[in-house]
């Protein structure tokens, strides 16, 4: 009895074994799949929001699933939001590229930006606080490219780990060279490009290779920007950030980057060829730093994509730090230096002057001065600090 007893629950056990197994199985390889979008419709069938739930919904969870676009016709397309999309729960790359007429960047950071966008996304009618596209935790390693995105308070938002933000025009339309607030230009439309914040590390926003490079801006409300960065380990190489495809035309934003990250490891530009930003056109400030370990390097700050000061460009503060630790801005190696030029603050500038703080500043190159209340070191001799001009 106790033996048979005994077989019974092994034979029970292997069945809901092998259901599990199939079950699972069913789940784990299902193949990834490509979902097209074929009309700028809200919703339904060949809708955006559409394919964002078939790709949520097809549950392979390692494997890439791809949003394309196929709209019938040669211009624009402007998908105009009723409601928020969807969040994307699983991993998926959005290709902007592939609508026809679209194509990607060729020009090497900084010269002029010649990608084509073909996919607007506009949530200038969306009340309360929107997102144009968020990325939850469980859409690590998802990709955004060739989109434009713009009217949400926050038009891209990261809370996943390893995003890839690349060749995108973010709170601008497909011009290029213009933020737009349609008819319901309230305080928080385009508040904020792109936001990583609540969960997840490794941001990629542009990149070395031509075809990733952004154009980011926003605009209204203070204390947002084009990039907000709370979390760690992003990569910011060979955008525009608050200028136009052009390299010449201030968007009108009111803060470029600002970084309020914990453990840092924010990369702003490199010295590698592609990796410089140009960081220009921000009311407020162009880099704003208040977390730690940040590194701004080898950027143009204030000016146009020549490095010259354009009248056409008016910026506020250049670099702003107004507490972070253990970072680096420019560098005693060849292109680490940044090109800080044109500002109508300071250059350079720490509130916190308690000799705390760590942060070091190397080599810029600061042509134009305004002292704006706050110590400017390119004016200030200081001691104790790890200043170098
Ligand atoms: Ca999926
Ligand atoms: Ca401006």
């Amino acid at each position: 009895m106790r033996v048979k007893q005994k077989y019974l629950f092994a034979g029970f056990g292997l069945l809901i074994g092998l259901l599990s197994f199939a079950s699972l199985g069913s789940q784990a390889f299902a193949a990834p799949a490509t979902f097209t979008v074929t009309t700028v419709a809200d919703t339904g069938v060949g809708s955006l929001r559409a394919a964002i739930e078939s790709a949520n919904g097809n549950s392979n969870a390692s494997d890439m699933d791809v949003i394309t676009f196929n709209i019938a016709g040669s211009g624009v397309h402007t998908i105009n939001l009723v409601t928020e999309l969807p969040d994307i729960t699983q991993k998926v790359t959005i290709n902007g590229y592939s609508q026809t007429g679209a194509s990607a960047n060729t020009t090497i950071s900084p010269a002029p930006m010649d990608s084509v966008i073909k996919i607007e996304i506009n949530a200038n009618a969306l009340s309360g606080h929107p997102r144009g596209l968020n990325f939850e935790s469980g859409a690590a390693q998802s990709v955004v490219r060739g989109l434009s995105v713009y009217g949400a308070e926050t038009n891209i938002s990261v809370q996943a780990s390893n995003v890839e933000v690349k060749g995108n025009y973010i709170s601008v339309d497909a011009s290029g060279l213009a933020i737009p607030n349609g008819s319901n230009d309230n305080d928080t439309n385009n508040a904020r490009g792109i936001q990583f914040h609540t969960s997840g590390s490794g941001l990629a926003i542009g990149g070395v290779n031509p075809a990733d490079r952004n154009i980011i801006t926003n605009k209204h409300e203070t204390n947002v920007g084009a990039i907000v960065v709370d979390r760690n380990d992003a990569l910011i190489y060979g955008n525009y950030i608050g200028i136009g495809r052009d390299g010449v035309s201030d968007l009108g934003g009111t803060q470029g980057i600002s970084s309020v990250i914990s453990g840092g490891g924010l990369i702003v530009g490199g010295t590698s060829t592609g990796m410089r930003n140009v960081i220009s056109g921000s009311s407020i400030t162009q880099v704003n730093l208040v977390g730690a370990k940040a590194k701004v390097q080898n950027n143009l700050i204030g000016t146009d994509y020549t490095g010259a000061v354009s009248s056409g460009i008016t910026s506020g503060a250049g670099i702003s730090i107004p507490g972070s630790t253990e970072s680096l801005i420019g560098g005693i190696g060849a292109n680490e230096g940044n090109v800080i030029k044109g500002v109508s603050g300071a250059g350079v500038a720490s509130v916190d002057l308690d000799f705390t703080i760590t942060w070091r500043r190397l080599r810029d190159k600061i042509f134009h001065e305004v002292m704006a209340g706050m110590c400017d070191f390119f004016n200030c001799t200081i001691e104790g600090l790890f200043v170098y001009c």
